[in-house]
C-alpha cells in the first residue's frame, strides 16, 4: 500500500507551469475563434493565470512568450505577477512568425538571418535577467520541405553553434531547455526531429541544457514513458510541455486525448523521484483552448495532471518490485491498473480542502463572477500570438 500522508504531500508540492498563449485567441489554420473576454495585454493574462492558481493551489507561474508578451519594462511585469500571488517562469523564444525565417532560422543558409536569430534568443537570456526566470526554452520550426532543399548536416553545425552563444550568455542559475517536434511546418526533414537529437544538443552544451518533452510532438504509438525513463537515468530531462493529440500537434487539454498515457508518464516521474519542484524538472502546460472558455479549460487541464500524478503516486512500488522480480507478468500489470483504475477525485478534494481551497476548482470558478466580469469588461481583446 502507497503511504496516503506521503501521498497527500507530494500532491500538495506539485507545481505546473501554465502558458500565457494559452489565456489569449488562438485556434486553426482554418480560423481564429476569437472569444469575449480574452486579455488583451500580458498583464491581463497574468491575472487569468492568477485565478488559475487561485482555484487549483498548484499553478503559480506562467511562461511568457517573446515578442507576444513584450513589454517595456519586466521588473514592473515581475512585479506585478508578485502583486497577484504568481510569477514568470520559462521565457519562450520565437524565430518563427518572420519572413526572414520561411527557410529557417538558426539554421538558415543566409548567415545575416541567422545572427537576427542568434540575437532573438540573447535577448530572451536578457528578459530573463530580468523576470529572475530560470528557464529558456527554445522550439525551432526550422526544417526543410524537399529533399536536397539544403544539406542536412551543416544545419546542424549552424544549429549547435547558435545553441553554444546562446549557452554560454546563461548565466549560473539559468538553463536551456531545448524541445524537439517531429514535423511541421516542415514536413520532408526537421532540424530537432526528436528526443535523440535534443540530447546529442544538450550533452554537447553541458549541464544546463536539458530536452524538453511536448508530449504533442511525436509520432502516433510513440512509447513517450520511455522517453521520460531514458532521460531521467541521463539526468537529461528539463521539462514537459504537456497537452493532448489525437492526430498531431493537437494542443489540447492533456488528459483530454489518453489519461492513461499520462499517468505513465507520471509513474515514471514518481518511479524516479522526480516530482518535487527541487529536483527541477518543470512541468508545464503548452494548449491552446480554441473552441471552450479557456481558464476553466485551463484548470481542467491541471487538475488533469494532478489525477494521473495522484494514481502514479498509488502504485504499490513494493508490489511492482516483487511481481517483476517474479516475473508474474499477470500480477505486475494488475498492481498498475489497480493504481490507474483508482478514484482520486475524492483525494484530491481533501488535498483542497486541507489548503483551504474549494474542493471544486471549476466550480469555485463558475461561481466567482470573474469569466462575466472579463467579458462585460474587456472589449477587443487578441493578443495571443497565434490568433493575432
Ligand atoms: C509549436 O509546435 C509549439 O506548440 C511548440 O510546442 C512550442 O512550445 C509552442 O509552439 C510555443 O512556441
Ligand atoms: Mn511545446
Ligand atoms: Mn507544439
Amino acid at each position: 500500500m502507497a503511504d496516503l500522508a506521503a501521498v497527500k504531500r507530494a500532491l500538495t508540492a506539485q507545481r505546473i507551469e501554465t502558458p500565457s498563449w494559452a489565456y489569449g485567441n488562438s485556434g486553426t489554420r482554418f480560423k481564429v475563434f476569437a472569444q469575449p473576454g480574452v486579455p488583451r495585454n500580458p498583464e491581463e493574462k497574468l491575472a487569468d493565470a492568477a485565478e488559475v492558481h487561485r482555484y487549483t493551489g498548484v499553478a503559480p507561474a506562467v511562461a511568457l512568450h517573446i515578442p507576444w508578451d513584450k513589454v517595456d519594462d519586466y521588473a514592473k511585469l515581475n512585479a506585478y505577477a508578485e502583486s497577484l500571488g504568481i510569477e514568470i517562469g520559462a521565457i519562450n523564444t520565437n524565430v518563427f512568425q518572420d519572413d526572414d525565417y520561411k527557410l529557417g532560422s538558426v539554421t538558415n543558409p543566409d548567415p545575416r538571418i541567422r545572427r537576427k536569430a542568434t540575437d532573438h534568443l540573447l535577448e530572451a537570456v536578457d528578459i530573463m535577467d530580468q523576470t529572475g526566470s530560470r528557464d529558456l526554452k527554445l522550439w525551432f520550426s526550422d526544417g526543410l520541405n524537399y529533399p536536397g532543399q539544403d544539406d542536412l548536416r551543416n544545419r546542424q553545425d549552424r544549429l549547435a553553434a547558435a545553441l553554444r552563444e546562446t549557452y554560454d550568455r546563461l548565466g549560473d542559475h539559468q538553463r536551456i531547455l531545448l524541445e524537439y517536434k517531429l514535423f511541421e511546418p516542415a514536413f520532408y526533414a526537421t532540424d530537432v526531429p526528436d528526443w535523440g537529437t535534443s540530447y546529442a544538443h544538450c550533452i554537447e552544451l553541458g549541464e544546463r541544457a536539458t530536452v524538453c518533452i511536448d508530449t504533442g510532438h511525436h509520432a502516433p504509438g510513440t512509447n513517450i514513458e520511455f522517453i521520460v525513463a531514458f532521460l531521467l537515468r541521463q539526468k537529461k530531462l528539463g521539462a514537459f510541455d504537456f497537452n493532448s493529440r489525437f492526430y498531431a500537434d493537437d494542443d489540447l487539454m492533456v488528459g483530454s486525448a489518453d489519461p492513461f498515457q499520462l499517468f505513465r508518464i507520471m509513474y515514471e516521474i514518481v518511479r524516479g523521484d522526480a516530482l518535487n519542484p527541487a529536483y527541477g524538472i518543470s512541468f508545464m502546460l503548452d494548449q491552446c483552448h480554441n473552441i471552450e472558455r479557456k481558464i476553466p479549460a485551463i484548470i481542467r487541464s491541471v487538475m488533469n495532471v494532478q489525477e494521473a500524478t495522484a494514481k502514479a503516486l498509488l502504485v504499490d512500488r513494493d508490489a511492482l518490485t516483487r511481481a517483476q522480480d517474479a516475473g508474474d507478468v499477470l500480477e505486475a500489470n494488475a498492481v498498475l491498473m489497480d493504481a490507474y483504475n483508482t478514484d482520486v477525485r475524492p483525494l484530491l478534494a481533501e488535498v483542497r480542502t486541507d489548503a483551504g481551497l474549494d474542493p471544486d476548482p471549476i466550480g469555485a470558478y463558475r461561481r466567482s463572477g470573474h469569466d462575466e466580469k472579463i467579458i462585460a469588461t474587456r472589449v477587443g481583446g487578441n493578443q495571443a500570438g497565434w490568433g493575432a
